[in-house]
C-alpha cells in the first residue's frame, strides 16, 4: 500500500496540499491526523469526502511501501502517523516549502521550494501534468493558498503563489467559499474573548516603538485565542501586540504576540519564557505563575530588552539642498531644476528653517509674471518640520495628515536634514513581512 499525509494538527495549507496530492499519486491514500487545527474545522467538514481519508490505525495491518509527506519536514510533526505504521520499510518522499536544512526524518527524498504555500508547491506540478480539478477540488487549494500567504500578501509570497492561484480560478474555484472558509473568529466564545479584550487593551511607548498590550484572565483555555489577537493587531494596527491570558486555576499565562517590525523581534523576545514561533508570531506558556506578577515582570522585560526604534535621524539625508529667503523665484527654479528636486527648505538670515519653497509655488509667481520676487513672498510658510527624534510612525502620520512629499528635520529651526516619502517607502518595504 501507498500512503499519503501532512503534519499533525493539519491546517489549511496541510488540507490543500493533499488535495492535490490525490491528483498527483491517485494510487496513494491519504491518512488524517487526529487533530485538525481549528482554523481548518469547517472546510474539513464541509469537504471531507473529497480526501476520502484512512485513519491512521487503519494502517496498522498494512505493508506500507511509498509514503508521500507534504508540508513538514519535521520527524516530530508526523510521529503519530509511524506509530501506526508496522512491519514496512517504505521509501518516503516529501515536498515542503519550509527551510528544509532542519529536515530530520530519516531516509527521506525532500523536495523544496521557495513558495509561500506548500499547496503551491504541489500545484505547480499539477499544472504541469496538465491535471484538471473538480471545482470543489479547486476552492479547497486556493483556500490553502490564501491561509499560508495571508491572502498573497506575506513576506513569503513568490510568483508561483500567483500562478497556480491563477490555475485555481480556472478550475472553478469560489471566492466566495474561500472567503468564508477563512473567517477565523467563529465561535461564541472567541467573539466575548474579542469584546471584553477591546475593554482592557493598554497602549505603551516602550524605546519609541507603539505597543499594544492587554491582560486577561480566563475561565479555562479557550480555542482560537490566536485569531483573535490577530483580529485587534489587524484594526489596531499597533507595532507588536502582547496579549497576556491568565488561567488562575492553573496558574498558568498564555502570552500570545504579533509583530510587524523588524526590530522587534518575537523570535528572539520570547525564547526566554521557553516561547516558539518565527520573527513577526509567537506563543509562550508559563506554567506556575500569577497572571498579575506576570504582567508586571513582562512590562519591565519589554524595557530593557526592545532595541529602540528607529528615528527621523536615523534615515533623514544630512547633505540638503537649502534655498534662501532672498533668492528670486527664477534663481530657485534654476537651482531646483539642477538638483532634480520638487522643492527645499528656505532659510532666513539667521540660518533658521522659515518655509518651504515648491516648484508649484514657483508656477504661481510664473503665472503673475514676477518671477523677481523674492523666494520669501511665495513658499509655504511655517514648514512643515519634525524634530530628529521622531520616530517613523510619528512620520508617517505626519505625511498622512500634510500633503507633502518631503519633511525638513530640524533642531532649534536649524536644519540638520531631510526625510522624504521615498525614504520613508524604503524604510516600510524593510519591514513588512510575515511568514507561514
Ligand atoms: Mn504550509
Amino acid at each position: 500500500m501507498n500512503i499519503a499525509f501532512g503534519h499533525t494538527n493539519m491546517d489549511l495549507d496541510c488540507l490543500g496540499s493533499l488535495i492535490l496530492v490525490r491528483k498527483l499519486f491517485p494510487e496513494y491514500r491519504l491518512v488524517r491526523s487526529r487533530l485538525i487545527h481549528p482554523e481548518a474545522q469547517n472546510l474539513y467538514d464541509f469537504y471531507q469526502q473529497y480526501f476520502d481519508f484512512l485513519d491512521p490505525k487503519d494502517i496498522e495491518t498494512e505493508v506500507i511501501e511509498n509514503i508521500v509527506i507534504v508540508d513538514t519536514c519535521m520527524a516530530e510533526r508526523v510521529g503519530e502517523y509511524f506509530s501506526h505504521i508496522r512491519n514496512s520499510a517504505p521509501d518516503i518522499r516529501i515536498y515542503d516549502h519550509h527551510p528544509i536544512e532542519s529536515c530530520n526524518i530519516q531516509g527521506a527524498k525532500v523536495e523544496g521550494g521557495n513558495y509561500g504555500a506548500n499547496t503551491s508547491f504541489l500545484g505547480k506540478l499539477a499544472m504541469e501534468q496538465g491535471i484538471r480539478l473538480l471545482p470543489e477540488e479547486a476552492t479547497i487549494a486556493l483556500t490553502g493558498i490564501y491561509a499560508d500567504t495571508g491572502r498573497l500578501i506575506f513576506e513569503n509570497v513568490s510568483r508561483a503563489d500567483f500562478e497556480v492561484s491563477a490555475w485555481l480560478m480556472d478550475m472553478g474555484a469560489s471566492l466566495k467559499l474561500v472567503k468564508s472558509f477563512l473567517e477565523t473568529i467563529r465561535e461564541d466564545a472567541q467573539l466575548a474573548i474579542l469584546n471584553q479584550a477591546f475593554m482592557v487593551l493598554q497602549p505603551r511607548i516602550i524605546q519609541g516603538h507603539e505597543l499594544l498590550l492587554s491582560y486577561l484572565e480566563l475561565g479555562e483555555n479557550t480555542p482560537g485565542l490566536a485569531a483573535v489577537v490577530e483580529k485587534i493587531m489587524e484594526i489596531r494596527n499597533p507595532d507588536a501586540f502582547f496579549a497576556l491570558f491568565a488561567i488562575p486555576k492553573t496558574k498558568t499565562v498564555l502570552l500570545i504576540a504579533r509583530s510587524q517590525k523588524a526590530k522587534i523581534n518575537l523570535h528572539e523576545l520570547l525564547h526566554v519564557y521557553g516561547g516558539g514561533g518565527h520573527q513577526l508570531a509567537g506563543s509562550a506558556k508559563i506554567n506556575g505563575r500569577e497572571g498579575p506578577e506576570f504582567f508586571e515582570e513582562f512590562l519591565d522585560y519589554l524595557e530593557q530588552s526592545l532595541t529602540p526604534a528607529t528615528r527621523a535621524a536615523d534615515i533623514m539625508t544630512r547633505d540638503v539642498h537649502r534655498v534662501s529667503e532672498t533668492m528670486s523665484l527664477l534663481e530657485a527654479s534654476v537651482f531646483l531644476e539642477k538638483a532634480d528636486l520638487t522643492g527645499a527648505p528656505v532659510l532666513d538670515a539667521e540660518g533658521n528653517v522659515s518655509g518651504f519653497i515648491s516648484l508649484r509655488d514657483i508656477m504661481k509667481g510664473r503665472k503673475a509674471g514676477v518671477m523677481k520676487a523674492p523666494v520669501r513672498a511665495y513658499m509655504s510658510k511655517p514648514a512643515v518640520t519634525a524634530g530628529s527624534n521622531v520616530t517613523m510612525r510619528e512620520i508617517e502620520r505626519i505625511f498622512y495628515k500634510h500633503h507633502i512629499g518631503q519633511l525638513p528635520i530640524v533642531e532649534d529651526r536649524k536644519l540638520l536634514g531631510i526625510l522624504t516619502r521615498w525614504d520613508y517607502l524604503q524604510y516600510r518595504k524593510r519591514q513588512v513581512g510575515r511568514e507561514a
